[in-house]
């Protein structure tokens, strides 16, 4: 990238006044997550820092390796400013590879592992992407193939790397052997404290993916605090068992909290309890993160009583709707203390607090990471809501984005809003699409959503995306998807079709959306026929009447498709 270009890059992310703001009240210190990682590592060398398999790492260990994947990924001619995706699942190298990446200034995007054709060729469109780290296989899936098929449509993809056996393309493994590769300078980071460290995928609610910049500084503010908040120290030991490329795993306080205190990551690809609690018998796991359904999961599980899990000290659960009941469940049957995380990869966390009385920490959601958080309960006419009342949470503050990312410069106005979205609000608000109240203890609790988005198990799919993609089947004229409530994963897709004259079977469904290359999480399990689709007066598709329609189990001119 040029030198003009990485300047734009760099003054792409918050207004000055602003940031100076946040750097007076030392909400923001200037450092970089890389080099938050290295001072942990100087405190601690001989800690281990990452455990993957039979594969362990000191935190001297780990910095060795992750300067030699620095220079690697520089040799392989990634600069600063490139981005780069990141499609790992849950191994050692994801946090090699990103901060490898953070070390050169260049700004990893993190794709999931189960993101396809679709996802991938949306992200290097809109991340002028020219990098891509992934693994060969995962779950059954051949991601070089996926490979092969996205580079014929994207030429302007300049390298892959592969983890594991790489066939045709560049091994990650080879590239950054320790050892292998000059170690980069010490001096010779790319990165400065104010520019885009990484881009996070939101959960969306519109047909186009967006992407979410964060800063060195922003995201490093909300890391610390939520260290300090869950008291996660050198002693730490956590289990990484959601996928590593959310935001609640890897920063709430998650991977880079807990390796940033001096702790240690135990990665682990499969989520199931029998693998979990081997784990944590066997490593002393004391702090772990959890979505709802995988909470369940483990609570019903049969397999807790033949291992210890006495080392548990932290139960995290956020991503989705904790059901009270649940909630109550995991102190006397998990061990350890719970703690509820409401948070958004555009930026605001809450968190229960740990030594909040357990109605509170069973009942809400918790209150902001930082004084520096402004939030605001607001009706649909933006006029604040009576104290205690519901109404659309709106937020502010030192690490909660100003507007979404475009490869090309943002011109923020006076406020410094994103002037092309209505995300946000007139005066810099993030319109976060959840319905809230506050209780007089000043907790949050969520009651619902606004956005269009279905929250499966914790994997948010945008509604219009999902739609786009069944309208572009020659039989179908009118699609809506909208939530099931489900008793795993609480919310479950399903789609309402209006067809021409012959339907499609619900598999032949599945199989034309796998066919369009999108995700299998936002593939609809269930597909209901319907003569036309409900339309409010000014005529939107009426989803609280489908969402009605379906709880009730009484749509007259339903049919479920074959
Ligand atoms: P994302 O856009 O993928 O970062 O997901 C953030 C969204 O997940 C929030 O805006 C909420 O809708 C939802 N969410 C996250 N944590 C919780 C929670 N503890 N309870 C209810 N919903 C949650
Ligand atoms: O759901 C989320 O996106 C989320 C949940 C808890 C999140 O981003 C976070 C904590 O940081």
């Amino acid at each position: 990238m040029s030198a003009q270009d990485a300047s734009k890059h760099r003054s792409a992310t918050w207004p000055e006044d602003i940031a100076q703001r946040y750097r007076a009240l030392g909400y923001w210190t200037g450092d970089t997550l890389h080099a938050h990682l290295e001072r942990a590592a100087a405190r601690h060398p001989q800690r281990t820092a990452l455990v993957c398999g039979t594969r362990r790492w000191t935190h001297a260990g780990l910095q060795a390796h992750i300067l030699a994947a620095a220079a690697g990924l520089h040799a392989a001619g990634i600069g600063a400013g490139d981005r780069v995706i990141v499609q790992l699942p849950n191994i050692a190298e994801f946090v090699v590879a990103t901060f490898g990446l953070f070390r050169i200034g260049a700004v990893p995007l993190f794709a999931q592992v189960a993101h396809r054709r679709s996802e991938i060729t949306q992200f290097i469109e809109q991340g002028d992407v020219s990098a891509w780290i992934t693994v060969d296989r995962h779950a059954g899936f051949d991601h070089r193939a996926l490979v092969r098929e996205v580079r014929a449509l994207r030429p302007t993809l300049r390298s892959v790397l592969i983890v594991g056996d790489a066939a045709e393309f560049a091994s990650f493994d080879a590239l950054c052997a320790p050892g292998a590769a000059v170690v980069v300078d010490a001096s010779d980071s790319g990165a400065a404290a104010c520019d885009i460290a990484l881009l996070q995928l939101s959960g969306g609610s519109t047909g186009i993916p967006k992407l979410i910049p964060r800063t060195h500084d922003d995201y490093l503010y909300s890391i610390r605090e939520s260290a300090r908040i869950c008291a996660i120290d050198e002693q730490t030991v956590f289990l990484c068992a959601l996928p590593a490329s959310h935001n609640f795993t890897m920063s709430s306080p998650g991977i880079f909290g807990v390796l940033g205190a001096g702790g240690c990551v135990v990665m682990t690809r499969a989520a199931d309890p029998a693998t979990c609690f081997a784990l944590i018998e066997r490593e002393g796991v004391d702090t772990v993160a959890l979505v709802p359904a995988l909470a369940q999961a483990w609570l019903d599980s049969s397999k807790r009583r033949d291992h210890d899990l006495r080392s548990l000290r932290l139960v995290q659960i956020g991503g989705a709707h904790l059901a009270p009941s649940i909630a109550a469940r995991v102190e006397p049957e998990l061990g350890g203390t719970l703690q509820q995380v409401f948070g958004m990869a555009e930026g605001l966390v809450n968190y229960t607090r740990l030594d909040d009385p357990p109605e509170r920490r069973i009942g809400a959601q918790g209150r902001p990471i930082s004084p520096g958080d402004e939030i605001r309960i607001v009706d649909d006419e933006d006029c604040e809501v009576p104290e205690g009342q519901v109404g659309h949470l709106l937020a502010r503050g030192p690490y909660t984005i100003r507007g979404y990312y475009r490869s090309t410069h943002i011109d923020f106005d006076a406020w410094g809003r994103d002037p092309d979205t209505g995300a946000f609000t007139t005066d810099g608000f993030y319109r976060t699409g959840d319905r809230v109240r506050r209780t007089s203890d000043g907790d949050l609790v969520v009651v619902g959503r606004a956005k269009d988005q279905i929250n499966r198990g914790g994997e948010k799919i945008a509604a219009e995306e999902v739609e786009a993609h069944l309208l572009a089947h020659p039989d179908i004229v009118e699609a809506a998807l909208v939530a099931v409530p489900d008793h795993a994963l609480g919310e479950k897709p399903c789609a309402f079709i209006v067809g021409r004259d012959t339907l499609p079977t619900v598999r032949a469904l599945q199989v034309f959306l796998r066919g369009r290359g999108i995700a299998d999480y936002k593939i609809p399990d269930r597909c209901i026929a319907i003569g036309s689709l409900p339309r409010t007066p000014i005529g939107k598709i009426d989803k609280p009447a489908l969402r009605r329609l379906l709880v009730a189990h009484t749509a007259p001119t339903e049919t479920a498709l074959p």
